[in-house]
């Protein structure tokens, strides 16, 4: 992973991570997050405790895929496969299995619809838009759900710490604002397909609300 982030880069992990019977590599979910993070610990030490909590589940993920059991860990489907044969998820209440693959990944999978909602307000915004508006609206309608109060506040606070929709523009290292809008548009397909393979996976084996 280079230094500075580029929008192109994220698009491109995205674009790898499926197969081509349309699975998802788990290996690229979590290379197109690092991006994601890196992006967030340029905008300054307020998303700390968010970029530490990416950090953190991508580390768990990390391990199982490198770990004994790591060839059931290559794709989301495995995964999911593995571990519930194995009985290795905690269905309704957090036990025996708390850091399973599939809940750790279902909090990524949740973060991700609201990249797809925030990124598509950032595309057809107008030039006086502003970014933490366009952040908390796509926060309140997905991920705010799963979260309590004291989260809420906390990313509440840290919304208003957020960069003006130029300087957004900038960090996104993809050319002036009619490429970075026209790379927006070419992510967000992809970004949507690869959310909505999870949740179709995850809806059909009962695990969208893994505790
Ligand atoms: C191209 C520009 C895109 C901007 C990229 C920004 C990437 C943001 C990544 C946010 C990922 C958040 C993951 C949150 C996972 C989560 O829900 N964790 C909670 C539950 O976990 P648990 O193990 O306890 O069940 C955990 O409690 C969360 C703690 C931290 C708060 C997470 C707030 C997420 C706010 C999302 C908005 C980020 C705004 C960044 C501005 C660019």
């Amino acid at each position: 992973m280079a230094d500075t982030f580029s929008l192109q880069r994220v698009l491109e992990t995205f674009r790898s991570s499926l197969t081509e019977n349309k699975e998802v590599y788990i290996k690229y979910y979590i290379a197109g997050w690092k991006e994601l993070v890196s992006f967030m610990n340029s905008l300054g030490n307020v998303f700390s405790f968010i970029s530490k909590d990416v950090i953190c589940k991508i580390q768990i993920l990390e391990n199982f895929l490198s770990g004994e059991n790591g060839s059931h860990y290559v794709t989301i489907q495995s995964m999911v496969k593995y571990e519930l044969e194995n009985e290795l998820v905690d269905l309704t209440k957090r036990g025996s299995h708390p850091e399973s693959g599939c809940r750790t990944l279902l909090r990524l999978h949740r973060a991700l619809r609201w990249l797809e909602l925030f990124l598509e307000r950032l595309r057809t915004s107008a030039e006086d838009s502003k970014t933490s508006v366009m952040c908390s609206d796509a926060y309140n309608e997905s991920l705010a759900q799963h979260h309590p109060w004291l989260i809420r506040k906390a990313v509440g606070v840290a919304f208003c710490a957020l960069p003006g929709r130029d300087t957004f523009f900038n960090v996104m290292n993809a050319g002036d604002q009619v490429q970075v809008v026209a790379l927006l548009g070419e992510s967000l397909p992809l970004i949507s397909e690869v959310y909505q393979i999870t949740e179709d996976l995850y809806a059909k084996n009962n695990l969208l609300e893994l505790p």
